[in-house]
């Protein structure tokens, strides 16, 4: 049943006028738009963000501003569906493509927001989180979690750009979002945990039996080469199913981290997906390869590099029709929806 409510327009104008004077609103007229019937009605509209199109203004600037007046040196994201200013590929994610020059180093901080970084393109950059010396190789998820200290370094030749991903938007919507500044950290000189005790999937440390991992984040890298090696072996096994694989905290089998989640997904040559509705919204950024996505009846002709993004309750095909796998990343806010109970897939 759908009743035609009432509008502002409707209310005698000195009413109108008296109801502003004391700082209240009339709730009927604003129902349908605080509550649309069946789904959300989405502000996020899709968008390809083509790398060759940013790739020059982020490296412009690395020469209009030093690294030092930046602190992070980003191009970020912005939706279509929102204002200029906003700093929003979606609802919840933030995203912008940083720049590192050889030689430069980002200062260390620790914020209330979470990040992930997804490697772009260039080597030998380095990011540093609570005291671990995490190499950045293209396609390496590397997180810096909710509180961590993190600071960026380069000791390579050419430049290094990388995409950020954060949970920004919610903290600025919450008012809780700060950051707290420090000194460079002094890294262990160890390989990090990637490399050691979490090198093999399925083997993790028996101390956790024990006692506490010593972080709830004991996983702060996603190596690329393993996560491409790992899709490619799992495609021939999963003839007419999705290639996809969630990036998880290898202690607890969760999500890697509290608000946004992250898949890797293959999409085999000829391939075409057309997965569930889902009520998280996502980012996909290509790893490798070229495609087609219909998001909504928008096509984006993607290709390596690009981005693209998905409102909530998207109706998603992925075409490959060239002939090589493409690699896709997945950043979604399934984990926050997950939280908050209201996670919900439909069939299409
Ligand atoms: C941040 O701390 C980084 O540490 C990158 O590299 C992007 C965007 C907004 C707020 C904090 C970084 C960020 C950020």
């Amino acid at each position: 049943m759908s009743t035609q409510l009432g509008t502002l327009e409707e209310l005698p104008l000195a009413y109108r006028q008296a109801m502003e004077a004391a700082s209240v609103g009339p709730l009927w007229p604003q129902m349908r738009n605080a509550l649309p019937h069946g789904a959300p009605k989405p502000v996020t509209r899709t968008h390809l963000w083509a790398y060759q199109d940013i790739r020059p203004l982020v490296i412009q600037a690395g020469e209009l501003t030093p690294v030092e007046k930046a602190e992070r040196r980003v191009l970020f994201l912005i939706d279509p569906g929102r204002g200029l200013s906003a700093m929003q590929a979606t609802s919840t994610i933030y995203a912008g493509l940083q720049l590192l020059n050889p030689g430069e180093t980002a200062p260390a901080h620790k914020h209330t927001p979470s990040a992930a970084r997804i490697v772009v393109e260039g080597e030998g950059a380095y990011t540093v989180v609570d005291g671990e010396k995490l190499p950045m190789l293209a396609g390496d998820l590397i997180l810096t979690p909710t509180g961590c200290w993190h600071d960026h370094g380069h000791s390579g030749t050419a430049p290094v750009i990388w995409l950020d991903a954060l949970d920004l938007p919610l903290f600025m919507y919450l008012e809780g979002s700060y950051a707290v500044e420090a000194k460079l950290q002094a890294p262990r000189n160890r390989p990090d945990p990637s490399e050691v005790e979490y090198a093999t999937a399925g083997l993790a440390p028996p101390r956790r039996r024990d006692a506490k991992p010593p972080s709830s984040f004991p996983q702060m890298r996603y190596p690329w080469a393993r996560t491409e090696a790992a899709l490619r072996r799992m495609a021939p096994h999963y003839e007419g199913q999705a290639v996809e694989l969630d990036y998880i905290n290898p202690e607890t089998g969760e999500h890697c981290m509290h608000v946004l989640g992250f898949t890797a997904m293959m999409l085999r040559p000829g391939e075409v997906l057309r997965p569930v509705l889902r009520s998280s919204s996502a980012l996909f950024h290509v790893v490798s390869g070229s495609g087609t996505s219909l998001v909504n009846g928008v096509r984006h002709d993607w290709t390596s590099k690009d981005s693209f993004s998905a409102p909530v309750f998207a109706e998603i095909e992925h075409r490959n029709e060239g002939s090589e796998p493409a690699f896709l990343i997945r950043v979604h806010d399934q984990p926050l929806q997950e939280k908050l109970g209201y996670y919900e897939e439909r069939a299409r």
